[in-house]
């Protein structure tokens, strides 16, 4: 039996440290203003004034000759300030289209812009992987875009909030299909995963964990007022496995033991997989601290190569404890070299998409002279915002809350670092790559993620291991999922 204190410290996720950054925002005058009176205006406000009447409320900033004059235009045109920059006199204002033209009129006013909404400094990682540009631009077999839809995706964590809108599906009804809960103690190693229903499971010590990996699987697509959300397969359904109150081994192999019995039709015999579709990949962020040794006598080894066997591939993070390649620091059953295991590490988009960002330091690192105990492939799982709920102990400590998407939903997605961030990348890509191919095997699908990965640079150099080039800190490098399915339709 595992020890429950080491099991808990894993499934810890690295706090996030966020900063906001402007992302957007008119440079320059526009090009349609051709009246030379008034002072110019940004590229965004030229278009709200384009498409407001005279009377609309704006929020603007009027940059003044001075922080006087600015004060004064502002004033006179009667619109209200709500703040100023001082030291390079601007002033922010609210007021109606009408009044700010009567402030671009002021003699001392050298530019107007509008107040535009910002981006926070993170992702949803969809961007970096290319996993949004598969959604909107390819398709399957059957012409459907690839969205992961026809698979279902098994998150064994911490449990899952089924209401929770990253999970609606278009007619809002939850794509949770089913809400497992394991009741194991330790007389009792199996039969004890029981149906939770429509209940919020995701409410132990670690609440809000297994909610955020699996909107980050298979959340829906929002644009919020502040950030867009959206996870790897949102047309994939979510079969959830609670690890139950007890973080032990015995409970999660309970869990992967009802998917290898389970998995050809999770809602039972009677429920059509267009209704409930297969499990296809199993979503495992969690594993003991410190790493360790490949253990091929495990019960969780001798699992998920009876699920490879079945055609269902099992995903794990890679761990969270950093290293330098001096020692192998891999979660161990990731590093099961059978076809259709991944073990996932943690790349840092930098919250802009960039796929030429960073090999996150807290990922856990293989023995630089041991290619066996490398990661495979790495995905992005730090500053990710994905589903949380500010009642929930991982969201209320998370670092950047964010609203939406109806009026009175108050900090439903949060920012959380961690390869438990990284490894449902990688799961909802699998749904997505089965979507393109679902004729693929377990092996084909690792073999299309990794040949076809970006070799971002940064880390420790590339090797050649087998068919691919890969190394100790970030395995093949970054998963690019519209190169993913390229290889696969090519093979
Ligand atoms: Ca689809
Ligand atoms: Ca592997």
């Amino acid at each position: 039996m595992a020890d429950r204190s080491r099991w808990r410290r894993k499934l810890t996720v690295v706090a996030a440290a966020v900063l906001a950054v402007p992302m957007v925002g008119g440079a320059g005058a526009s090009a349609q203003e051709s009246d030379a009176s008034l002072a110019p205006v940004s590229d965004s406000l030229s278009g709200l004034l384009g498409t407001l009447s005279g009377g609309s409320q704006v929020t603007a900033l009027v940059h003044g000759t001075s922080l006087a004059a600015a004060d004064q235009a502002v004033s006179e045109a009667g619109m209200t300030k709500i703040g100023s920059l001082d030291e390079i006199g601007v002033v922010t204002v609210t007021g109606t289209i009408d009044q700010l033209r009567e402030v671009r009129e002021a003699d001392g006013v050298s530019y107007v812009e509008n107040n535009d909404k910002i981006k926070m400094f993170a992702s949803s990682g969809t961007v970096a992987t290319r996993s949004l540009e598969a959604q909107t631009t390819r398709t399957g077999p059957t012409g459907d875009s690839l969205d992961g839809s026809g698979t279902s995706v098994a998150i064994i964590d911490t449990g899952i909030d089924p209401s929770h809108p990253a999970f609606a599906a278009k007619d809002g009804s939850s794509r949770v299909v089913r809400n497992m809960k394991s009741l194991c103690t330790s007389d009792q190693d199996n039969g004890c995963i029981v149906d939770a229903g429509p209940l919020d499971t995701d409410t132990l010590s670690l609440g809000g964990h297994g909610t955020h990996v699996a909107g980050i699987a298979a959340g829906s697509p929002y644009q919020l007022p502040d950030i867009d959300v959206g996870g790897s397969a949102p047309g994939a359904n979510v079969v959830s496995l609670s690890t139950g109150a007890g973080l032990f081994i015995m409970g999660a192999n309970a869990a992967m033991e009802w998917v290898l019995e389970n998995h050809e039709h999770p809602c039972g015999p009677d429920v059509s997989v267009q209704e409930c579709p297969p499990i296809k990949v199993i979503n495992n962020s969690y594993g003991p601290s410190g790493g360790g040794e490949f253990d091929p006598k495990s019960a969780t080894v001798k699992l998920q190569r009876a699920l490879a066997k079945e055609g269902v591939m099992t995903v794990w993070a890679n761990g969270n404890d950093g290293g330098d390649g001096s020692k192998n620091l891999s979660n161990p059953p990731g590093q099961d070299p059978t076809p259709g295991i991944i073990s996932v590490a943690s790349y840092f988009d930098e919250g802009t998409g960039t796929r030429d960002g960073k090999v996150s330091d807290f990922s856990s690192r293989g023995a630089a002279e041991d290619p066996s105990s490398w990661p495979d492939i790495s995905a992005p799982g730090q500053e990710i915002v994905s589903a949380c709920r500010p009642y929930l102990v991982i969201c209320s400590t998370g670092g950047e809350p964010h609203n939406g998407p109806g009026a009175l939903d108050v900090g439903t997605y949060n920012v959380i670092s961690g390869t438990s961030m990284a490894a449902p990348q990688i799961t909802g890509i699998v749904a997505q790559l089965f979507e393109a191919d679902p004729t693929a095997t377990p092996g084909e699908i690792e073999a299309a993620i990794k040949a076809s990965a970006y070799k971002y640079t940064d880390g420790a150099p590339y090797e050649q291991v087998g068919g691919y080039t890969s190394s100790y800190d970030k395995g093949a490098g970054l998963v690019d999922v519209v190169g993913a399915v390229d290889y696969l339709e090519s093979h």
